[in-house]
């Protein structure tokens, strides 16, 4: 079943935040947090610290900011001037008055960057951000800061961080659940240690999205979230339930500079970004790039409610630059019972690399998954697991699943059939790639074509450098055959790779075999033209040793009596010496055609 991609939502959430906290402050209640304690005073009530100097708590903020509900989002401002050597660990749960904070019930910004000293990242693949107020609890503080109400709640410049135990290394409290929607995570450290560089029992978190229309980072510098990895009883280290959020500029897994994390003790690494809602969007524009490592699967779409979700531009297994020094996830994507996902577009792909298994594994009941764009190379360097680029899953088994004539299998993404590539050659400044595919029988197909520096062990692909598409449909015996330029040329000893997706469906299919890239030498035969295609311009030459398949293009010089002439002007029973380049495929691409007389 494919569901029907939806036209995507319109997002009502900013997604620059500069200048909101200027407009908020113009309306609703301020209150400045100036203790670490966790317990409710007069503050609660009046906003004020009290008069013998007891302060006011992060409690007494929520709690007078839920007092004055405001119609705007964001609109209440809590802020921190807390003094004392930094950081400000504010204790919570059995750290603090033992039970969990008050829920946020109306539309209130919680501004950490307002603590002195203080400031948000400005570096755009790291974390250069100087959080001071760190919110850190245990179970009992279950989640540590939580959104039920209110027409938008701001959460920003707070580190995160909750406590398991050794008992239970992974019962540590949620850091940030919103359960009501137009919400916005941004610039916080979650589930990280105080200096960016590791993550322990005392620094776990997550953030779970309940509710739609949130908005987790943002595209400024300033707005992405820093988080380490995921522990296993909290789903993920972002849960996605609800629809129409969207998850940007993000960076999980990697230290704040970008790079492989410190773990201490039995830290796991689960699923870095698990969503069973429909409608979301993962990364974007460059600035908008989520960037995922360190975990077991960096996105995971889960269920028949996982539906027509995008996901573009992202580094996933790699480093912030898009290199190999982080820790790598062990599958970068994962579509399991999930039907009609986007994942990558034709000016925004995903860079899917150095995951220790699949680059995109499609399991279950997955349909009309539409893998297109993306920039997929060097996983699987745990070599023996079947591993490849793109795995479609039939009946639990990883590794090449093979075509069966006119595709009427079924299974994962419909099994369907990936293109076969007979011959690549790189001739002046163009590479010709020609092939077949076979599939269900008169049905459109867009067939994507990589560049590879490297074959994948397996001998079928994975796809490094997305070159070039071609939109062509199969015949009613089920087979349709191509012949596509792709400029500018792909070096000699390159490999190419296609893979191919079904336009009624959606279904795209794992990577072809690998086709090497040659380099011919020019050469001439002799013979007599015994078939004309003008359509395809081609030209069947009888030859000593056959009838040979002779291509032109527009780069073809024909001469006939001593005359340029055009294509048009060949005919049946001309005799023809050619010069031409082997084309790999048992064709020939001429350079000149002359019938001399
Ligand atoms: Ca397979
Ligand atoms: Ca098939």
């Amino acid at each position: 079943m494919r569901r029907p991609s939806s036209a995507r939502r319109r997002f009502r959430i900013p997604t620059a935040l500069a200048g909101l906290l200027a407009s908020s402050a113009a309306f609703g209640v301020t209150v400045v947090v100036t203790s670490t304690a966790d317990v409710a005073t007069n503050c609660a009530s009046t906003g004020q610290p009290g008069p013998r100097g007891e302060g006011c708590t992060l409690r007494d903020a929520i709690l007078f900011s839920n007092a004055n509900p405001q119609p705007q989002a964001f609109a209440n401002l809590i802020q921190f001037d807390i003094q004392g050597p930094a950081p400000y660990t504010i204790g919570l749960g059995d750290l603090g008055s033992g039970v969990p904070l008050p829920a946020i019930t109306t539309g209130t910004t919680v501004d950490g960057y307002s603590q002195p000293g203080a400031f948000p990242a400005s570096c755009g693949i790291c974390s250069d951000a100087n959080i001071l107020i760190d919110l850190q609890g245990d179970a009992a503080a279950d989640p540590l800061l939580h959104v039920t109400g209110g027409t938008g709640t701001l959460i920003r410049g707070l580190l995160l961080n909750g406590q398991g135990s050794d008992q239970d290394p992974y019962g540590a409290p949620r850091s940030i659940v919103l359960d009501s929607p137009f919400n916005v995570v941004a610039g916080n450290w979650i589930g990280i240690g105080y200096t960016g560089n590791f993550v322990g029992l005392t620094t776990l978190g997550n953030v779970t999205v309940n509710s739609g229309d949130n908005q987790i980072g943002g595209s400024d510098p300033a707005d992405h979230n820093l988080m380490g990895v995921e522990t296993p009883t909290a789903g993920g280290m972002i849960v996605v339930a609800g629809s129409g959020n969207r998850i940007q500029g993000n960076q999980i897994g990697t230290n704040s500079a970008g790079f492989t994390l410190d773990r201490l003790g039995p830290v796991g690494g689960g699923i870095a970004i698990r969503v069973t809602g429909d409608d979301n969007f993962i990364g974007g524009s460059p600035a908008e790039r989520n960037q995922i490592a360190g975990h077991s699967t960096g996105i995971l779409f889960f269920g028949g409610g996982a539906f027509a979700n995008v996901v573009e531009g992202n580094y996933i297994g790699t480093d912030s630059h898009g290199g190999n020094g982080a820790d790598p996830n062990t599958d970068g994507i994962g579509l399991q019972d999930a039907s009609g996902n986007l994942i990558g577009a034709l000016t925004a792909g995903n860079r899917i690399a150095f995951n220790r298994d699949t680059g995109i594994q499609v399991s279950g009941s997955s349909q009309g998954n539409t893998i297109c764009c993306n920039s997929i190379f060097a996983n699987g360097s745990n070599l023996g697991n079947g591993n490849l680029g793109i795995d479609l899953i039939d009946q639990g088994v990883p590794g090449v699943t093979f075509n069966d004539a006119c595709d009427g299998d079924g299974g994962p993404n419909g099994l369907q059939n990936f293109p076969s590539l007979t011959g690549a050659a790189t001739i002046r400044s163009t590479t010709h790639i020609q092939g077949t595919l076979n599939s269900t029988p008169s049905t459109s197909f867009r067939i994507q074509f990589f560049a590879n520096t490297q074959c994948d062990p397996s001998g079928f692909g994975q796809g490094e450098t997305f070159v070039a598409e071609t939109f062509l449909a199969t015949d009613a015996n089920c087979n349709l055959s191509f012949s596509v330029p792709v400029f500018p040329a792909i070096p000699g000893g390159q490999f190419v790779t296609a893979t191919a997706t079904a336009l009624s469906t959606g279904d795209t299919s794992e990577f072809s075999a690998c086709q090497p890239v040659l380099v011919p030498q020019h050469q001439q035969i002799n013979g007599a033209v015994q078939s004309l295609d003008p359509a395809a311009r081609t030209l069947g030459l009888s030859t000593a040793s056959g009838v040979l398949t002779i291509r032109t293009d527009e780069d073809t010089k024909f001469r006939k009596s001593h005359r340029n002439v055009d294509f048009e002007a060949l005919a049946v029973g001309d005799t023809a010496e050619v010069k031409e380049s082997p084309l790999g495929d048992g064709s020939f691409l001429a350079d000149k055609v002359t019938v001399p007389q």
